[in-house]
């Protein structure tokens, strides 16, 4: 390995000025640590005056948060950051010239969920900007979600062509992924683990000058670029996994007539001594912009390897076959919803479907990759009326979301919960029953929200995920 970069490095001295591209819910709370940090002297955020997204450039000069919902602090610290002069958001991306380092927090969304495809575009476009005006002796950093090997691959080769620079000898060049959750993105910076990997040692260990002053109860955990994007992809991946676990395990005590709940606290219980089971909870399917496609980069990276992959001879991956167990789970909703329509020889077209809940987590108006939108489709497709009720999403391509719960369940023949928002807890079947006019309301349970035996005694017919117990209850009549 040459010395050249250590020896640049050395002569230029410790990390001063910075600069973070992409705006975002990712860019936006790493660059306000940084200038918050009296190790770096300034901070600059790069966002594209876009027609799109160039407002924020303004609103982040004035010390004000582009993002929506609440981030503890942020507003705060952008104002303080702001007010001293440490931090500047700018399109002009010339500037990076003035750097010392440099990290892209850009989106890698899907280009088309069905090919499973990354669209790369954006970060492709931050990369070229970066290589454009890079220095020697810069550190260049991904913090994005990618594919295994981009930095050592794609990354380089972009940053090289633009600058005719040499990674690993005239610039440094590592991953550090982002492993933020919004609600609490500058606590998770600073308190999780940092994962930071280079392409070379002395890359490594610069990107360890970087995002250690920005640690409180985390610590740098450093490794091999690749070995940072596997460590990413594959920390989805496993959560993924989990829930598949957990959701296979649903779907088999429906078919065994058991309670999936009291198998689930059983396992639970085996503790102690280094062991554990961390099973997780089955539900009505798993969405978000994390779970739904960081399994793909990780089969994506290891096609890239560069070793032959020993595996079972036509298996294939349990990573994908998980994706495929828990992407099944909006269809198993909507089977139930035709099984427990059948029970009162009710055919699910020209039915009236209240569905309650389209984010796809919990008490969070955020809808990316909702499972709620197959199961949509489906009853739509079947010929079904529907309407969708959610209190914390505005708004959704193709979809009316109702802001007023009883005006969803009127009239209805069937209640769907497909997210496990706070309020949804409190339904009472007498209110239901008032509201949909029926003898035998459907009621289809995706997220364990009711009691089933106090809807299944006031005349409903019940369906619960993992609920064999009581999925074919007899019907009781008033
Ligand atoms: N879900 C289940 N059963 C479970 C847990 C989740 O069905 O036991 C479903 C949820 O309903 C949701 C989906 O899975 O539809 C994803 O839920 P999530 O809690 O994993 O939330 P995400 O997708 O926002 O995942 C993020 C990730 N964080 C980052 O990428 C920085 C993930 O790595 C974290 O593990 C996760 O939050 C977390 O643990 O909170």
């Amino acid at each position: 390995m040459s010395h050249k970069l250590e020896n640049i490095l050395k002569e230029k001295g410790p990390i001063k000025k910075i600069g973070v591209i992409g705006m975002g819910y990712v860019g936006i709370p790493a660059a306000a640590l940084f200038a918050d940090s009296d190790k770096f002297d300034h901070v600059l955020g790069f966002q594209r005056d876009s027609p799109s997204s160039g407002y924020k450039i303004n609103m982040l000069n004035n010390g004000e948060s582009p993002l929506k919902g609440e981030e503890p602090g942020l507003e705060e610290l952008l104002k303080k950051i702001t007010d001293a002069g440490k931090f500047e958001c700018t399109p002009d991306f010339s500037r990076i010239a003035e750097l010392d380092a440099i990290t892209l927090a850009i989106q890698t969304p899907f280009a088309d969920p069905k090919a499973l495809e990354p669209d790369f575009g954006a970060l492709k476009e931050g990369i070229r900007n970066v290589g454009k005006y890079l220095k020697p002796g810069m550190l260049v950093v991904l913090e994005s979600t990618i594919t295994p090997r981009t930095t050592e691959s794609m990354a380089r080769e972009i940053l090289e062509e633009e600058s005719g620079l040499k990674a690993g000898e005239d610039f440094a060049l590592a991953h550090a992924p982002e492993r933020v959750m919004v609600g609490r993105l500058l606590r998770n910076i600073q308190e999780h683990d940092r994962i930071v990997g280079g392409i070379d040692k002395a890359s490594t260990d610069r990107a360890v000058e970087l995002y250690s002053p920005v640690l409180t109860e985390g610590k740098v955990i450093p490794m091999s670029a690749t070995a940072a994007e596997v460590t990413k992809t594959a920390e989805n991946t496993f959560r993924d996994l989990q829930i598949a676990a957990a959701n296979q395990l649903a779907l088999y005590c429906e078919a065994m007539g058991i309670n999936v709940y009291d198998v689930r606290a059983g396992i639970d219980s085996l503790k102690g001594e280094g062991i554990t089971r961390a099973i997780l909870w089955p539900g009505a399917g798993v969405g978000g912009h994390c779970l739904t496609k960081d399994t793909y980069h990780l089969e994506r990276g290891v096609k890239l390897g560069t070793e032959a992959l020993d595996y079972p001879q036509d298996a294939e991956s349990i990573y994908v076959l998980a994706r495929r167990v828990n992407d099944f789970m909006p269809v198993h909703m909507y089977n139930l919803t035709v099984a427990a329509l059948k029970r009162i020889n009710m055919d699910i077209k020209g039915a009236k479907i209240a569905m309650l809940g389209w984010a796809f987590i919990n008490d969070s108006d955020d809808a990316r990759n909702p499972p709620s939108e197959p199961y949509k489709d489906m009853i739509l497709e079947a010929g079904a009326e529907l309407k969708v009720h959610d209190p914390h999403v505005l708004s959704y391509p193709n979809v009316e979301l109702l802001k007023d719960s009883n005006e969803t369940i009127e009239g209805a023949d069937a209640v769907v919960i497909f997210t496990g928002h706070k309020e949804y807890f409190s339904l009472k079947p007498e209110d239901i029953k008032k509201l949909t006019g029926k003898e035998h309301t459907v009621i289809i349970d995706g997220r364990n929200v009711i009691d089933p035996d106090i809807f299944i005694n006031a005349g409903f017919v019940y369906k619960g995920i993992g609920r064999g117990d009581k999925n074919s209850h007899s019907i009781t009549n008033q």
